[in-house]
C-alpha cells in the first residue's frame, strides 16, 4: 500500500501526472456542480453517462494546450487554464441560482449587471461555500509553491501532447455522437441551454454561446435605423384595415389564449370507428359565438412551439434555422402582445407545465412583457403527474386555477398544453379512446393524446363557466404545428382515407385550428386563408386595438384587404388559387399540378412569391438586426426586462399584494374565497382524497 501510494505520488511529480491530476479534479468538481447546482433534467442511464463523461473532452484538450509549452511555464499555464475554466463554472453557478439559466456570451457582453441586475443581487445569492470550486486550484498552487509536488522541468514531447489533444477530440466526437443520438438537432434547433450543458458540458456551451453571439452581434452591428424605414414602408403598403363589424367587439374582456400542442385541423370533426376524437373542441368550433377558420396554417420551422409563440404574440416569423425565441428572446427589443396589452391595463400571464428554460421562455417572456410566468415549479409534482415534457394537461389546467383566479381583470392568459406531444404516449389510466390502426407506432397514439387534450379543455371550459369567466372572456384556441410529420406519409394517407398523399396534400395537412370565441360576436366557419402570423392583428381587431403603428407582418383575417397568400418558412406558400411547393405550382382548387398557365396566371404566382419572399426576409431582418430598437410605436413604452421576475417566492408575494390594490381578481370578487372547488376533473391521479385538494406549490425556483 505504502509503495503504491509512493508510486502514485511519484507520478504526480511528472508533467503528465500533474496534468491528469488537474483534469480529474476539474472533472470532479464540475460533476458535483452539475448534480447540486443545476437542474439539467437528466433522464435515464444514457443521459447519466453522457453527463458523467462530458467534462472530460474539453478539459483534456484545453488543459492540454499547456503541454505544448516549455519548462515551468507549462505548469503555470495549466493552473491559469484551470482557473479560467473554474471561473466560468463559478460564474454560472451564481447566474443559474438567480436566473435558472446559464450565462450567455450575450449577457456578458451587454454587461450582465445592466440587463439583469446581477450586480445588485450578487451579495444575496452568493454562498461562502461557492468559493470551494476554487479549492483544487488553490491546492495545486500551494502544492507547487511548497514543493510538495515538484515541477518536472523536462520538456514534454510534442508528440505526446498531440496524442492527448487527439484523445480529447476523439472523446468529444463520442460525446457529440451519443448526444445527437439521444437528442437530434441539439445544436441547430437551440431548444434550451440546459440541454447543451447536459449533453456537451459547460465548456462546450461557452464556445457555442460565444460563437452564436459573435454571429448575431455582427448582423446586429450592421443593422441601422434605415433598415427599419424600409420595414415600415413595406408595412404601410401591406397592412390591412380593420373590420368595422368586428372592431372592438371583445373590448375590455379577459383574453385566454389556449395553445393546443401539436394539434392539427384534420382532428376537428374527425372520427375513429364512428367516435369523435375531440367532441368538446368540435362543439366549441361550431358554437355560434365562435369564429373558426378552416384554412389556417401553421408556419413554423425548426423553432416549432417557439416559432408559433413568436408569430402568435409578435406577428413576426421564426427564423430559417434554430429558434428566434432562444437566440434573440433575451437580447432583442420586442413589442409583443403581453406588453401592449399590459400597457392598456391588462394583467398578463403565461402558464406552462414544463421547466421555464425550454425555448428560453424565462427570458423571452420578460422581453415580451409578461407580468407572470407560471411554469413547472409552480405546480405540484408527483411521478404520475407528468408525461413527456411535463405536467399532464388535466392536472395542468386544474392547478392553474389557483393562480388564474388571483390575476386582476382584465387579464391576458396564455395556457400552453403539453400532453399531445410527440411521441404521443399516455399512461394506461388516461387512455379513454382506442388508438388508430395504421401500424405506425408514433402516429397511432396521436388521437389518444388529442382526445385527452379535448377532455382537459372541456374541464377547463366548464370551470370558466362556473366561475363566471366564460362570458367576460375572449377565448382563443390555436394548434401550434403539425403533430404528424411528413415522414409518415403512408400513415397520413390512411388517416385521411386516401391511397397515397401528394406534396399538395401534405401542404393541406399543415392546417391547424384557429378559433376565437366571444359571447355576442357573430361566429361561424370562415374559409379565409391565413396563418399564425395573422392571429395577432385579428385578435387586436376584436379587442379594439388599431394595428397600424405596430410592426406586425400578418394582417387581420377579418379585413377586406387581408392577404390570403400564406407563407411557409421555407418560401413555399398556399393561397386560395395557387399553392407552390418546392418549385412546383398546384391549382389549390383541384390539388393538381398547374399546367398550361396563362401569362396572367404566371404573373399572379410570381407576385405571390414576391410577397412571400419579401415578408419573410423583412421579418428575419427585424429579428436578426434587432430593428425594433430603432422604433417605438406611438403610445408604447419600451419594455425593461429587469422589471420582471418569475421567481416563485417573489411572484406569490406580488400576487398577494395586488389583490387589495386592484380589487378585480376573481378571488377578490369572491370575497377571498378560492374558486378551485368549482373545478371538476376526472384525472385519476387526483382522485385519492389526499390529492384532490390542491396544495401549495413546490418552493424551489
Ligand atoms: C416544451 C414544449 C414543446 O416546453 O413547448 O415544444 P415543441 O417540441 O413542440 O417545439
Ligand atoms: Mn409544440
Amino acid at each position: 500500500m505504502a509503495k503504491f501510494l509512493k508510486n502514485t505520488v511519484g507520478k504526480v511529480n511528472t508533467t503528465l501526472g500533474f496534468y491528469f491530476l488537474t483534469v480529474v479534479l476539474f472533472w470532479l468538481k464540475t460533476y458535483i456542480a452539475y448534480k447540486n447546482e443545476f437542474t439539467l433534467g437528466v433522464k435515464g442511464p444514457v443521459q447519466e453517462f453522457i453527463l458523467f463523461l462530458n467534462p472530460f473532452p474539453t478539459a483534456i484538450v484545453l488543459l492540454g494546450i499547456a503541454l505544448y509549452f516549455r519548462g515551468r511555464l507549462k505548469y503555470w499555464l495549466i493552473i491559469i487554464i484551470d482557473a479560467l475554466q473554474t471561473s466560468w463554472l463559478f460564474a454560472n453557478i451564481l447566474y443559474y441560482r438567480e436566473f435558472s439559466d446559464f450565462m450567455s456570451a450575450g449577457v456578458i457582453k451587454s454587461s450582465g449587471a445592466a440587463s439583469n441586475n446581477l450586480g445588485t443581487s450578487l451579495a444575496q445569492i452568493i454562498h461562502a461555500t461557492d468559493f470551494l470550486v476554487y479549492a483544487d486550484v488553490v491546492l495545486l498552487i500551494l502544492l507547487l509553491a511548497f514543493k510538495v509536488i515538484r515541477i518536472d522541468p523536462r520538456p514534454f514531447k510534442i508528440r505526446y501532447a498531440a496524442t492527448l489533444t487527439m484523445i480529447g477530440v476523439a472523446l468529444f466526437a463520442v460525446n457529440l455522437g451519443m448526444s445527437e443520438h439521444d437528442r437530434s438537432d441539439l445544436l441547430t434547433r437551440t431548444f434550451d441551454n440546459n440541454y447543451i450543458v447536459k449533453y456537451l458540458g459547460l465548456n462546450t456551451y461557452a464556445g457555442y454561446s460565444f460563437y452564436q453571439t459573435e454571429k448575431e452581434s455582427a448582423t446586429r452591428a450592421k443593422a441601422s435605423s434605415s433598415d427599419m424605414k424600409s420595414v415600415l414602408a413595406y408595412l404601410k403598403k401591406n397592412q390591412a384595415d380593420d373590420n368595422v363589424k368586428y372592431f372592438g367587439k371583445a373590448k375590455g374582456k379577459n383574453v385566454f389564449v389556449i395553445h393546443l400542442e401539436s394539434f392539427q385541423q384534420f382532428l376537428i370533426d374527425y372520427k375513429v370507428d364512428g367516435k369523435e376524437v375531440t367532441p368538446n373542441l368540435n362543439k366549441f368550433y361550431h358554437d355560434k359565438s365562435t369564429l373558426s377558420f378552416d384554412n389556417f396554417y401553421h408556419q413554423v420551422a425548426q423553432g416549432k412551439t417557439s416559432d408559433a409563440e413568436m408569430m402568435m404574440e409578435n406577428s413576426l416569423f421564426g427564423l430559417p434555422t434554430g429558434s428566434a425565441m432562444t437566440q434573440y428572446g433575451t437580447s432583442n427589443t420586442f413589442q409583443a402582445a403581453p406588453a401592449i396589452l399590459s400597457q392598456k391595463g391588462y394583467t398578463t400571464a403565461a402558464f406552462h407545465g414544463d421547466v421555464a428554460s425550454f425555448w428560453n421562455r424565462d427570458n423571452a417572456y420578460k422581453s415580451w412583457g409578461y407580468d407572470y410566468f407560471f411554469y413547472s415549479s409552480y405546480y405540484k409534482e408527483k411521478a404520475n403527474y407528468s408525461v413527456g415534457y411535463g405536467l399532464k394537461d388535466k392536472i395542468f389546467f386544474k392547478d392553474s386555477v389557483k393562480y388564474l383566479e388571483q390575476l386582476p381583470q382584465p387579464f391576458y392568459a396564455k395556457l400552453i398544453t403539453l400532453t399531445n406531444h410527440y411521441p404521443y404516449t399516455l399512461d394506461k389510466e388516461n387512455q379513454t379512446i382506442d388508438k388508430t390502426t395504421t401500424g405506425d407506432s408514433t402516429v397511432d397514439g396521436y388521437v389518444q393524446t388529442a382526445h385527452y387534450l379535448d377532455q382537459s379543455f372541456a374541464e377547463f371550459i366548464s370551470y370558466l363557466k362556473k366561475a363566471g369567466l366564460y362570458k367576460n372572456s375572449m377565448i382563443v384556441l390555436y394548434g401550434d404545428h403539425y403533430g404528424i410529420s411528413n415522414n409518415h406519409k403512408a400513415a397520413i394517407a390512411q388517416l385521411l382515407g386516401k391511397k397515397s398523399v401528394t406534396s399538395f396534400d401534405l401542404a393541406q395537412f399543415q392546417k391547424v385550428p384557429f378559433m376565437i370565441h366571444s359571447e355576442g360576436i357573430k361566429g361561424g366557419v370562415n374559409h379565409t386563408y391565413g396563418g399564425e402570423i395573422d392571429a395577432l392583428p385579428t385578435m387586436f381587431d376584436l379587442l379594439g386595438i388599431k394595428n397600424k403603428g405596430y410592426v406586425q407582418f400578418g394582417t387581420d383575417l377579418l379585413s377586406k384587404n387581408h392577404n390570403q397568400t400564406v407563407a411557409f418558412k421555407n418560401g413555399d406558400f398556399v393561397s386560395p388559387t395557387y399553392t407552390k411547393i418546392s418549385g412546383t405550382v398546384y391549382d389549390s382548387k383541384t390539388g393538381k399540378k398547374a399546367t398550361n398557365m396563362t401569362t396572367k396566371q404566371k404573373d399572379s404566382v410570381k407576385q405571390m412569391q414576391n410577397h412571400v419572399t419579401t415578408e419573410l426576409s423583412l421579418s428575419d431582418r427585424v429579428i436578426q438586426g434587432d430593428l425594433l430598437r430603432f422604433y417605438t410605436p406611438k403610445g408604447f413604452k419600451k419594455v425593461d426586462k429587469s422589471d420582471y421576475s418569475y421567481k416563485v417566492t417573489k411572484t406569490l408575494k406580488s400576487l398577494k399584494e395586488i389583490q387589495a390594490e386592484k380589487k378585480t381578481s376573481v378571488l377578490y370578487k369572491n370575497n377571498g374565497k378560492s374558486t378551485e372547488c368549482l373545478y371538476k376533473t376526472d384525472a385519476p391521479e387526483l382522485s385519492s382524497s389526499s390529492d384532490s385538494s390542491s396544495s401549495s406549490s413546490s418552493s424551489s425556483d
